[in-house]
């Protein structure tokens, strides 16, 4: 009995010390919104998908099946087609999509990569727009149906956010 408490509490332990890694509210704001943000093959679902402006934590998870991914949050109202255009045009790296010197597509933050079965968060500062969600991640050694690298964004890790 004693034992299975003394387990019980590691566990609680470890699991406060991987959820403050980022989530920290600076001193001075307040926190407005929490979000849940669900990542898998292949779907980024965010509930809610609008909130307020002001200080945002994401609560993101990954429910895979499989794979490591990562939240990256982008101001932007250009569209989901154009977005997949210049991921598949990128001559760096085909269905990248470039986080910086896109027109148009601002850099915010991510959630980096963690892997299946776990959860992380990240707090931003968001002020009223239009943002995108993507998962970022190319797998070179993955190839897709087309025998193209396998890209996270084009096979579907897309959402679409709103602050209002
Ligand atoms: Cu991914």
């Amino acid at each position: 009995m004693i034992r299975a408490i003394t387990l019980g509490m590691v566990v609680l332990l470890m699991l406060g010390a991987m959820a403050c890694d980022s989530d920290e509210v600076p001193e001075g704001y307040e926190l407005v919104s929490n979000v849940g943000v669900a990542l898998g093959e292949w779907s980024i679902t965010s509930t809610p998908s609008s909130v307020p402006a002001g200080l945002v934590r994401f609560n993101v998870s990954n429910g895979g099946p499989a794979d490591p991914h990562e939240l990256v949050i982008f101001r932007t109202t250009v569209a989901k087609d154009e977005l997949e255009r210049i991921a598949i045009a990128n001559p760096e790296e085909r269905g990248f999509l470039p986080e910086e010197g896109v027109s148009g597509v601002e850099f915010i933050g991510e959630v980096e990569e963690f892997d299946v079965g776990l959860a992380m968060s990240g707090v931003f500062e968001l002020s009223a727009g239009s943002y995108v969600f993507i998962c970022n991640i190319v797998e070179p050694e993955e190839l897709d149906e087309e025998g193209n690298p396998e890209s996270h964004f084009l096979e579907g890790m897309y959402a679409t956010f709103t602050v209002n």
